[in-house]
């Protein structure tokens, strides 16, 4: 048999990156009973929050009167200064035309109110069905807080969940909010003060089993400041060592870190006004060696940080490396980023997640991202093939399915040894 040409391999991986249906774990999408909280269409998709930093840095508005409007009328605003104004090359500009591009709708005529017709005419719950069908995703993996009114009543009615949506207690507060959590948690009728003694500490305990189950959780998560260290003498480390870790342990869970992200440089942008900066892999390296028996999800926001962490994840097999998060979520950074990972670990990653907060985003952030996993997969496989090695359809397929689904699978099914 001969070996297979390059362009059989590149047909081989378009053809199985595209027809893969994607596991995406970490989204901040609901399902359509989760009511208000399920964002989508086409004014959502305007106002996201990284299309509305763009926009206050080019037009004149003063940032009061930005968020003094109604949505639709931001929408409007930013649809006038980003595509009409100025050419919409920014990837979540992009990332708009690509959405109404595949929903079919004519992005020629560059028409706000014809794209808001369209959407006028959809149903929650068909549009879900349209939306994961286009971009190929069988799941998703929500964000989900405890400790938000609107998400706990939601939660505590105990609404039937679309099984397409998987839950993650997400802790933020709980691991850096001393000591004000600490009332927010009382007032739930945890007894958890900032003494962090040892009855707070089973009240923590109590409050993440009895969320865990609730929720039906799949993996706790958590983002980090890049001034992050482990262990120090913070209430973080405290809550980690005595109630996150052991509860996470206990039930086999995945612990998601998502480091390095700068809160609120600019508080005027609200929601978009978070920024990014270099954290402490050293401290990366001690959580993962002091406690084999937790698995770890991990992902850091800047691209300074991408070797050291591709390379920690080489050392620690409780560590899945996932995702080119949120300011690393552009193609040329998707690209360096994946192929340096291959590089380092082969097909022992994650290469990507959505972090979508508007339902339509998943149609554009993940063929975007499909195109650039198939480019560096096809440039690797051929390299192989160019080496003498008989690469196979069947090794192609594994791979794909490895790195959009299987690989986050099974990581959940791990147990460490
Ligand atoms: O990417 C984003 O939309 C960010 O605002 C955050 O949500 C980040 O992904 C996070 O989960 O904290
Ligand atoms: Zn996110």
């Amino acid at each position: 048999m001969s070996n297979a040409s390059s362009s059989q391999i590149a047909q081989w991986v378009d053809q199985a990156v595209s027809s893969t249906p994607i596991y995406d774990l970490h989204t901040h999408l609901y399902p359509a009973n989760f009511g208000k909280l399920m964002l989508w269409g086409i004014d959502e998709l305007l106002t996201y929050h990284y299309l509305i930093a763009e926009t206050i840095r080019v037009s004149e508005i003063s940032y009061d009167e930005f968020w003094a409007i109604p949505q639709k009328k931001q929408a409007e605003h930013i649809w006038q200064e980003l595509f009409i104004e100025r050419a919409p090359i920014s990837e979540a500009c992009r990332g708009v035309l690509s959405v109404l591009h595949r929903l079919g709708l004519d992005v020629q005529a560059r028409n706000l109110n014809q794209f808001r017709q369209f959407f006028a005419e959809q149903k929650p719950g068909d549009y879900v069905d349209k939306v994961f069908k286009l971009a190929n995703v069988h799941t998703v993996v929500m964000t989900n807080d405890a400790l938000d009114p609107a998400e706990r009543d939601i939660w505590l009615k105990k609404t039937d969940i679309d099984k397409r949506f998987k839950a993650v207690l997400r802790i933020d507060p709980v691991l850096v909010g001393w000591p004000k959590v600490g009332d927010t948690l009382g007032g739930f009728g945890y007894a958890a003060g900032a003494d962090l003694g040892a009855n707070s500490m089973k009240e923590i305990r109590r409050f993440l089993s009895e969320w865990i189950d609730r929720m039906s959780a799949i993996y706790v998560a958590v983002s980090l400041t890049p001034t992050f260290r482990y262990p120090d003498d913070s209430a973080a480390t405290k809550v980690l060592k005595e109630a996150v870790l052991p509860i996470c342990r206990e039930r086999n869970l995945p612990f998601a870190m998502m480091i390095g992200v700068q809160r609120q440089v600019n508080p005027r942008l609200r929601l978009a006004g978070d920024s990014v900066g270099k954290a402490d892999i050293t401290s990366v390296d001690r959580i993962l060696a002091q406690n084999p028996q937790n698995k770890f999800l991990m992902t850091m926001l800047s691209r300074e940080n991408q070797h050291e962490l591709a390379v920690t994840a080489r050392k620690h097999r409780n560590m899945m490396l996932f995702g080119c998060w949120w300011f690393m979520n552009n193609p040329s950074i998707i690209e360096e980023i994946t192929r340096m990972r291959m590089e380092l670990l082969g097909t022992s990653f994650i290469p990507q997640h959505s972090d979508a907060r508007i339902l339509d985003q998943v149609i554009y952030k993940w063929d975007h991202s499909r195109q650039i996993i198939a480019k560096v997969m096809k440039d690797k496989f051929i390299d192989i093939a160019n080496s003498g090695w008989p690469v196979t359809l069947d090794e192609v397929k594994k791979t794909a399915e490895g790195f959009l689904s299987a690989n986050f699978q099974r990581f959940l099914e791990t147990t460490l040894a």
